[in-house]
């Protein structure tokens, strides 16, 4: 592996050369994680670094020998809306067009462990995925599904107990037992903490469920992967490579020693451990992301004693970035995608979600949904990717970033250990600390210009064409499900589910297996909420209010006009009320998705407004009395689970019922354009979505709240030539 002869040209020839070209310009490019990119790379820079073959340790170049050329990825489109009829037959008809695997979507109830009748989901019902309240729904989700052949992965975290129960009757009823049934639940809680937000219990109870599904897997479900260890939410979060492969190695540690802990020997699960990873546009930085990966869980699971080769191979299922994706001049995000799955491929993942193109707007249509399918029926079916191993092995460059991924993440893996593991590191809130500071600052470096976004931030269009969206009558299927729940609870036999719920709630408070008890309870068709809530009288509920960083923005903008001519505006403001505008930052509903109210939150307190942070999961009343009660001008409410529609119209009334109508609601997040008008009738006076610029957003804002804004000069344009 060497690239000069002898005789010929060195990279001190190289340099001179170059520089001479440049006439001395620096050509470096600092990624997010810190790193100088040269623009060559010799032998020189990976010497030592030896990446091994596939098939064997430390799996860098792949976990099989023949990798695709066997057998290609899993393709396997994550998908739900709706109810269970509706969802069931969406898989059916991708499954007929060249799906390989299923990928199911719950809605926020569901995650939340709320049964669809519960008063605080009004807004959330089959919103962001399907509604799941019984057996009975799984059962229809699966019809005509033949669970002992289809691998099934289903995202659950928090309420993992009672799904994962439902999943193992529904397929008992339909005749395939426990033992064939292949797939994966994600259940990997850590993350929740930390960044997706779908948690129910305190985190030590969580972590008890964890090792209950490790031991009852695998014991009794040997093809089922008993957890998919998530990178993926802390990469759309804005989690640099370093933290994404850090944070989630050392969760796979954690996990992992947990399960050993409670007498379980670590070669009985660890072969069915898995991991989730996100990728994004750094081409070149996600293929070594995902070789690096593999290394250093190898690394990890020998320390731990692991003795099977399979116990220390990292195998994965990637997703391509939802926050890559733009709600301007959307038919890029095709693009975007495309060039995502090469790199998760090229990286050698073993399943793949890509996206669809209206990602940001809204749920996959089956217009949508089919172009993101056939990008990986592309990539395998016509491209020749899938017929060499490793094809990037060997490249200076992709062996110098994973050698030097790997160097890094090590170095914040031992700062992880030094502070007990990640449980406890998760519970000092550093690391979703950190993952925000560096959402802020990616967010900072395209607000202004500097990280270009074809079509949101340069070449933008003048006008935007709309797209046809996917839109949910939320209320027909609550009243669907409300009708079912009733249905389940007449038909039961009621004191057997009765005694079984009581059973989950005493082997809660000991060291019985919660799922062995939650599967007995949902054979007597207890309900999500039911099983969620019989935990929960022991456990507790955990709760979170957003803290989000302070001092990037205004770092970041020390030199900008434009945010100086923003502040200047609070500052005029804040003399005429005698005091800082005050805008209260909502999350209603079940929506957990915080990165873009946080930074929402740290860059109007940098340009000097009062912020109130409001808590995740707030209904409308809540929203409206905490707005009364800080007294604020303005709410922001960020919504990126479609519970607009009815989330904020609500809160506006309410507002007006407390004799405020004077407190103003602006809107942000995932709201397609056709709602704008709907919002606005409604009495929304701002809309943001996503590609909104902060300082553009708080310029708005000072002038709704009465100020006499001169319009922003155009330093964005300028800074991105
Ligand atoms: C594979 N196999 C081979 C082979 N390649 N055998 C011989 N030669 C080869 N070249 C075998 C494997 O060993 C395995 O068998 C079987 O084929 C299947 O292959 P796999 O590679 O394990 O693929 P798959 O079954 O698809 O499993 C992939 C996985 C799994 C291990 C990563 O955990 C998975 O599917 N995860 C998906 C997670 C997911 O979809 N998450 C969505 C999150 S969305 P054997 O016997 O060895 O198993 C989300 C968004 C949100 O989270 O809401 O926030
Ligand atoms: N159907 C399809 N894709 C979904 N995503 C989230 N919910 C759904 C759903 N119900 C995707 C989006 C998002 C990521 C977390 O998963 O791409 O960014």
């Amino acid at each position: 592996m060497t690239d000069t002869n002898k005789s010929g040209p060195t990279p001190a020839d190289w340099k001179a050369l170059a520089d001479k070209e440049v006439k001395g310009r620096d050509l470096t490019w600092e990624t997010p994680e810190g790193f100088a990119i040269k623009p060559l790379y010799t032998a020189e820079d990976h010497e030592g670094w030896d990446p091994g073959l596939p098939g064997f340790a430390p799996f860098t170049r792949g976990v099989k020998a023949s990798m695709y050329a066997g057998r290609p990825w899993t393709i396997r489109q994550y998908a739900g809306f709706s109810t269970a009829e509706e969802s069931n037959a969406f898989y059916r008809r991708n499954l007929a067009a060249g799906q390989k695997g299923l990928s199911v979507a719950f809605d926020l109830a569901t995650h939340r462990g709320y049964d669809s009748d519960h008063p605080r989901v009004v807004g959330d019902v089959g919103k962001a995925g399907v509604a799941i309240d019984t057996v009975a729904d799984m059962e229809i989700l699966f019809d005509q599904i033949p669970l002992d052949t289809m691998s099934v992965s289903m995202t659950m975290n928090g309420a993992v107990i009672p799904v994962l129960a439902f999943y193992i009757v529904a397929a008992e009823r339909s005749g395939v037992s426990q033992d064939q049934l292949s797939g994966t639940i994600q259940n990997d809680i850590l993350k929740e903490f930390m960044v997706r937000n779908t948690y129910i219990y305190p985190p030590e109870p969580s972590m008890r469920i964890i090792s209950d599904i490790i031991g009852y897997t695998s014991a009794n479900m040997p093809k089922f992967n008993s957890i998919s260890i998530s990178g993926y939410h802390m990469h759309e979060a804005g989690a640099t490579a370093v933290q994404e492969l850090a944070f989630t190695i050392a969760d796979g540690k954690e996990y992992a020693t947990r399960a050993m802990a409670t007498g379980l020997d670590i070669d009985a699960f660890a072969g069915r451990l898995s991991f989730f990873f996100g990728i994004g546009m750094n081409f070149f930085m996600e293929i070594a992301k995902l070789r690096a990966a593999r290394t250093l869980w190898y690394e990890v699971m020998d320390g731990l004693g692991a003795k099977s080769e399979r116990s220390k191979m990292l195998r994965t299922h990637c997703q391509t970035s939802g926050v890559s994706l733009q709600e301007q001049d959307p038919y890029n995000n095709v693009m975007r995608t495309t060039i995502e799955a090469m790199a998760a491929t090229l990286g050698g993942t073993q399943s793949l979600h890509t996206n669809a193109l209206d990602e940001a707007i809204a749920l996959p249509t089956d217009f949508s949904a089919r172009i993101a399918r056939n990008t990986q029926l592309v990539l395998q079916e016509e491209t020749g990717i899938t017929n060499v191993v490793d094809p990037l092995g060997g490249s200076h460059y992709i062996e110098a970033l994973t050698s030097k991924l790997v160097e890094e993440a090590r170095e914040l893996m031992a700062k992880v250990d030094e502070a007990g593991g990640m449980t406890a590191y998760v519970g000092t809130g550093a690391p979703k600390a950190e993952i925000e500071r560096a959402a802020a600052e990616k967010q900072t470096m395209v607000d202004q210009g500097k990280t270009v976004i074809v079509g949101v931030n340069k070449y933008r269009k003048d006008k935007e064409d709309p797209i046809d969206t996917l839109d949910i009558d939320n209320a027909a299927v609550r009243k669907g499900q409300i009708k079912r729940l009733a249905a389940v609870r007449a038909g039961r036999d009621e004191a057997a589910c009765q005694a079984a719920l009581k059973a989950l709630t005493e082997g809660s408070a000991s060291d019985a297996n919660v799922l062995q008890l939650a599967v007995e309870a949902a054979r007597h068709d207890a309900t999500l909420g039911e099983i969620s809530s019989a935990m929960e009288e022991v456990f507790g509920r955990h709760d979170a209010t957003p803290k989000p960083v302070s001092g990037v923005y205004k770092s970041a903008y020390e030199f900008d006009q434009r945010w100086a001519q923003v502040t200047d505006g609070v500052e005029a403001v804040s003399r005429r009320l005698g005091r800082k505008p005050r805008i209260m930052v909502a999350k209603m509903g079940q929506d957990g998705h915080d990165r873009g109210a946080n930074v929402i939150a740290s860059a109007f307190s940098d340009m000097g407004f009062e912020v109130i942070s409001g808590p995740l999961f707030q209904t409308p009343e809540e929203a409206c009395k905490m707005a009364l009660e800080k007294d604020v001008d303005i709410v922001g409410a960020s919504s990126l689970a479609a519970g607009h529609k009815t989330l904020i119209p609500e809160l506006i009334n309410k507002l007006k019922d407390a004799g405020r109508p004077d407190i103003k609601v602006t809107a942000g997040g995932v709201i397609p354009p056709q709602d704008y008008d709907f919002l606005r009738e409604a009495g929304v006076q701002g809309i943001y979505g996503p590609g909104s610029n902060v300082v553009e957003c708080a310029a708005d804002i000072l002038t709704l709240l009465g100020h006499n804004m001169p319009p922003l000069d155009s330093a964005m344009e300028e800074a991105a030539e």
